[in-house]
């Protein structure tokens, strides 16, 4: 078939976007704010080790998310792992595969077998009706991860953890500014950890938090991220250095000022996506649930191979082709990425649901970088690759 005006780049037209379209392009406040606090913390000299700003940015997330104490870090991962070292954690402890690849490392890291266990298809959240059979003597904790922003089955886990004297923690790396149950996200299990980077809908540059209702676990972690230094020269615990500086905090700060605005415009794209997409057969949206409140992060498309006539990879290689870096996360499982996948090598028989996922699911850009017009040929590129599914596996074995 001869190529008409809208052809697809793979059928030999031109991509239908000149420059390219990220997932995870960051969310920016106002600059002008942004340099007025850069500009007062240089006046001050005070550029990190627990400073003025990083105080401020605690107290408004411990506000939000409605928590007694939110201790700031310098990253998501670290915050994971700080959080994992307070609560004492050994052994064995129980997380799904279906997450980025940071919530098992922060185990491994410190010698602890992460256990994975399969998820909700539904929801690609952590399955509680599995938990419990991974249980074995050694395991000491569960890590719920809200993927998507989608709180995972807290009262379920919470239940289990109770039961069998687990800890329980959360990866809510997702998950800030989302409520479930109505209750914000950071105050369910022992403690919730968040992840403030660039690509997250909200960002502190890195960055990231653990919040905790519990006055112990605090000032563990506090103590810590900063080495274990209690007061100059005492120092009473193994810690590392998991601060976060300054010019973050002052990032994060002009960011919360900016959120309701984020949110809305996430929201915005969410609806143009669901209005676009809707009918294509063996595509589906992820739909947030409207009764909680969310941060519309993540545009999350699962492709039924069967019924699209395409398969996942395929329908990326055919946005890539059109400049649109969409991408396959959270693939292939961290069951199959190494050290996990040489170390744990029989995981992969008790997770199938997380296999059929992690195969199928395309995560599409959204926003402020992103508006409706753009949705709208994106989307059309999509409607028009499963219309001509047939040429484009043919285009697609050529190359
Ligand atoms: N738990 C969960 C469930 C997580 O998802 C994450 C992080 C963590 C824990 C750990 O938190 P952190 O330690 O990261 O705070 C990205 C992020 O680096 C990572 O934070 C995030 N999850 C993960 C889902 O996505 P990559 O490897 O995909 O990053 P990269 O460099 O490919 O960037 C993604 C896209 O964003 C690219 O298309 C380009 C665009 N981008 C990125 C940056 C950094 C920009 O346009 N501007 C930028 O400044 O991991």
């Amino acid at each position: 078939m001869k190529a008409h005006k809208a052809e697809l780049a793979l059928l030999g037209g031109p991509p239908a976007f000149r420059t390219m379209l990220h997932v995870g392009r960051p969310n920016l406040p106002d600059r002008a704010r942004l340099l007025e606090r850069f500009n007062d913390l240089l006046d001050r000299n005070w550029l990190t080790n627990n400073g003025p700003l990083v105080g401020e940015l605690e107290q408004r997330v411990a506000e939000l998310t409605g928590v007694k104490h939110c201790v700031a870090m310098c990253n998501g991962t670290v915050a994971l792992e700080i959080a994992i070292r307070a609560l004492g954690l050994t052994g064995e402890v129980i997380v799904p595969s279906f997450t980025f690849v940071a919530t098992a490392h922060a185990l491994q890291w410190q010698q602890i077998t992460p256990v994975f266990c399969d998820i909700n298809p539904e929801t690609h959240t952590i399955d509680p009706a599995q938990v419990e059979a991974l249980i074995t003597p050694h395991t000491s904790g569960i890590i719920g991860v809200h993927l998507w922003g989608r709180g995972c089955d807290t009262e379920a886990l919470q239940a289990i953890a109770h039961r069998r004297g687990l800890a329980l923690l959360f990866d809510a790396a997702h998950a800030f500014a989302c409520t479930r149950g109505g209750k914000p996200i950071g105050g369910a299990g022992r403690a919730e950890v968040f992840s403030f980077h660039a690509t997250k809908f909200f960002n502190t540059f890195e960055g990231g938090a653990v919040t905790t209702n519990d006055d112990a676990l605090a000032e563990k972690m506090r103590l810590i991220k900063n080495f274990g230094f209690a007061g100059y020269d005492n120092v009473v615990e193994i810690g590392t250095n998991g601060k976060m500086p300054e010019i973050c905090a002052a990032m994060g700060l002009c960011g919360l000022d900016c959120l309701d605005e984020f949110i809305a415009t996430n929201r915005r794209n969410y609806a143009a996506y669901a209005r676009d997409l809707q009918g294509l057969r063996g595509l589906r949206l992820l739909p947030y649930d409207e009764s909680e409140k969310n941060n519309y992060q993540y545009i999350v498309v699962e492709i039924d191979p069967g019924a699209a006539g395409l398969r996942r990879d395929e329908l990326v290689k055919v946005l890539h082709a059109e400049n649109v870096l969409a991408r396959r996360y959270f693939w292939p499982g961290c069951h199959r990425m190494e050290p996990y996948r040489s170390l744990y090598q029989q995981a992969g028989r008790v997770l199938p649901a997380t296999d059929r996922v992690a195969d199928r699911v395309i995560v599409l850009p959204t926003g402020a970088a992103v508006g409706p017009e753009q949705i709208a040929t994106l989307c059309s590129i999509i409607r028009r690759a499963l219309d001509r599914a047939g040429e484009v596996r043919e285009a697609l074995a050529a190359t």
